[in-house]
Order: structure tokens, then sequence, then C-alpha cells
């Protein structure tokens, strides 16, 4: 009985650890609607530690992820995931990132993710030429990192 128990927590333990890696260390959705807005990202701004990966569910289909050129720290290649599928990356380097959506980037659908608590590159996160909407929400969510 104890021994079957033992066994129990070991495959618990095995099963915890080996599925750690694919854990995302923040989930966004991307969505046509939340509340009463349209083509938006689920949380507009995450904060994550260097090293943690953050994922982006495909909730509602017409979505990607296109990381902002001029909107990553320096060193960072350019990122942009497959329409309508789930997607993530894993940040390894300090800073603000900024990302939208190519179809919808001018109707709002902007996010940012700060890495490590390090805002360096905030003067060129605020160089970003944004278009539409994303223009009018940018400055909000700027001052909210
Ligand atoms: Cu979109």
């Amino acid at each position: 009985m104890l021994k079957s128990l033992k066994n129990s927590i070991l495959i618990v333990l095995t099963v915890i650890i080996f599925q750690s890696p694919s854990i995302a260390d923040e989930t966004i959705e991307m969505l046509n609607k939340l509340n009463n807005e349209s083509m938006v990202y689920s949380k507009k701004i995450v904060k994550v530690n260097v090293g943690d990966t953050v994922f982006w569910k495909s909730t509602t289909k017409g979505h990607n992820v296109e990381f902002i050129k001029g909107g990553t720290p320096e060193g960072v290649g350019k990122f942009k995931s497959k329409m309508n599928q789930d997607t993530e990356f894993k940040f390894t380097v300090p800073g603000i990132y900024a990302y939208w959506c190519t179809p919808h980037k001018a109707m709002g659908m902007i996010g940012f993710v700060v890495v490590g608590d390090d805002k360096s590159n905030l003067e060129a996160i605020k160089k970003i030429r944004f278009v539409g909407k994303s223009k009018k929400i940018a400055p909000d969510l700027i001052s909210q990192l």
C-alpha cells in the first residue's frame, strides 16, 4: 500500500518535471472579441523573467504575432508567426518587446512584453510608428510599462 503510494507520488513528480519545459510562463489569447473590444490580445502587457516563454493561443483564427521593427532590444532577430496558429517565444534578452498582429496593426491589435524588468530601450519603443487605432492606444500602454 505504502509502496504504491510512493510510486504514485514518483509518477506525478516525474510528469510535472517533464512537462514543465513546455508550460508557458504567460499565455495570451488572440481574439476577435473581448468585452467591447475587437481584434485584441487578451493581455496587452505582460512582464516576464529572462528565459521565460510566452505562448500566444490562436483562440480565434485570423491573427498572428510580429515583432515590430525597432521595437525589440538590440540583438534580437525578427519574429513573425504564421497566421491562424498558436505560437510561442522564449525571451532570453532583457528589455521591452513591442509586437502587433500583421493584419490588424491598424485596428489596435498590439502588445508589449517587458523582460527582466529592463526598460533600457523605452525611448526606442516611444519612437515606433504605430498606425491607425494603434497610434491612439500605444502611448497609454507605453506609460504603463
Ligand atoms: Cu489580428
